[in-house]
């Protein structure tokens, strides 16, 4: 009930993170681009192979050229949260600040009548109009509902916009080139400014080859996913340097700020020995702290024109999105029910939890009762019931993150947002959005 709340606000006021002055405000007044990346893993950025042919050459151009650019916050030390809700569970976390639960799929269990406290809706008052756009169909994830609770004003899917077809679609939906192509017609008449989101759906399991995809002389691997994944992998990346040229085309580019994350994994753990080489790691010493390294996702907001961007160091994940953005939005937070934090604050602290419990902090990765050195994977302990200085240390980490974990919990699991309510806030109206009617 509403007493519920009361412990949650404590917590997020000791938690919360002071915007740093640098940043605060840096896009005030832009559009926003969120770009869903399916299955992107941070071991892509920067990352060359060798092609048939036998030239070297990146598997992520574009990419690797928004990650390095001035005009780009960058984060190399960016760990994607999900877990069986995969793609909507990353969704969950970007947009409010929130995890996924333990099991299952929040987004399955909530309903169009939960409160949810969203970026969309956080930024109605700011002016901006909102809309989801995706090439597959709108109940995937229960998506038609939940983003109603969350705000978004528009939801861009094949029942309203894309027309399917065998030959401009894979399993999860239209290609990505073919659906960027379509999408920006759309987004060009959307009123100023904007909070938008494009999720991607090309690079995704089981990374199958098509016509229309073979561009990458991809790895032989004996692991025809590994192989494909590469495939999918480059055609996205040529499918987000198309976005970008539509975004110029269209006089949207200047004024926007693009927030583009890697979902989840797309290689699991069971296929990662054999990944291992053709990333400079060594499958014959491969163990969980390997695993857990891999589970870092590309996170990288560009913003032209603003030429103070970096390649950032700083452990976080997608929890820490929404704060991030808010601020560099010229939006205060201390007043919003989130419990990720700010990743350009000075105050953020670097204690990054998993769905799954693992801690991983700049000096320790915590694996159930295991301690790794994070840097070298080296084993620090074995044993956290020693009563030692070092497992004294990861036990409090370890609860800092548990904390984390419940109070999110709690959160949806009670509904909670209902018992408070920020200023200047006005709960998602619901009604108003059938979702059948997206301007055409
Ligand atoms: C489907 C797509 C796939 O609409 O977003 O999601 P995933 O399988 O990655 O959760
Ligand atoms: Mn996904």
């Amino acid at each position: 009930d509403s007493s519920d709340m009361a412990p949650v606000l404590d917590y997020l006021e000791e938690h919360h993170a002071d915007p740093n002055e640098t940043y605060f405000g840096q896009a005030e007044g832009r559009n926003v681009v969120f770009i869903h990346l399916e299955s992107m893993q941070q071991f892509l950025m920067n990352l060359s192979l060798i092609e048939e042919d036998g030239v070297q050459r990146e598997v992520t151009p574009f990419l690797n050229s928004l990650y390095n650019s001035s005009d780009s916050y960058s984060f190399s030390n960016f760990f994607h949260q999900t877990s069986q809700g995969k793609t909507s569970d990353a969704e969950l976390l970007v947009d409010n600040s929130l995890f996924g639960l333990p099991q299952g799929s929040a987004f399955t269990q909530l309903g169009a009548e939960n409160i949810l406290h969203s970026g969309p809706q956080l930024l109605k008052s700011k002016g901006y109009t909102s809309a989801v756009f995706h090439g597959n169909v709108g109940s995937f994830w229960n998506r038609d509902n939940v983003y109603k609770s969350m705000g978004y004003d528009y939801f861009f899917s094949s029942e309203t916009s894309y027309t399917l077809n065998e030959e401009n679609s894979l399993e999860y939906g239209l290609k990505d080139k073919l659906f960027f192509q379509e999408s920006v017609q759309y987004l060009e008449k959307m009123e100023q400014p904007f909070y938008s989101k494009f999720i991607t759906v090309t690079n995704h399991f089981p990374f199958p080859e098509d016509e229309l995809n073979t561009v990458f002389d991809i790895p032989d691997t004996t692991d025809q996913t590994i192989n494909g994944f590469f495939n999918t992998v480059h055609y996205a990346d040529q499918a987000l340097e198309e976005f970008f040229q539509y975004m110029k085309d269209a006089g949207l580019y200047e004024n926007t700020m693009f927030v583009l994350y890697g979902d989840h994994y797309g290689i699991s753990n069971s296929r990662n020995r054999t990944l291992a080489p053709l990333i400079g790691k060594n499958p014959n010493q491969w163990n969980d702290y390997e695993n857990t390294m891999l589970q870092r996702v590309p996170f990288i907001i560009h913003a032209p024109g603003i030429g103070t961007g970096k390649i950032d160091d700083t452990y976080g994940g997608q929890v820490d999105v929404l704060p991030t953005v808010l601020h560099l939005l010229g939006v205060e937070t201390d007043s919003y029910v989130q419990v990720g934090q700010d990743l350009l604050s000075d105050e953020h602290d670097e204690t990054v939890v998993l769905r799954n419990g693992t801690v991983i902090t700049p000096e320790y990765t915590i694996l159930d009762n295991f301690v790794y050195d994070t840097d070298s994977g080296r084993i620090l302990t074995a044993d956290l019931d020693a009563d030692t200085d070092l497992t004294k240390e990861v036990l409090a980490l370890k609860e800092t993150g548990q904390v984390q974990l419940n109070m999110s919990d709690q959160i949806i699991n009670g509904d909670l947002l209902r018992f408070y309510s920020p200023a200047n806030f006005t709960p998602a109206d619901k009604e108003s959005h059938s979702y059948l009617n997206s301007p055409a």
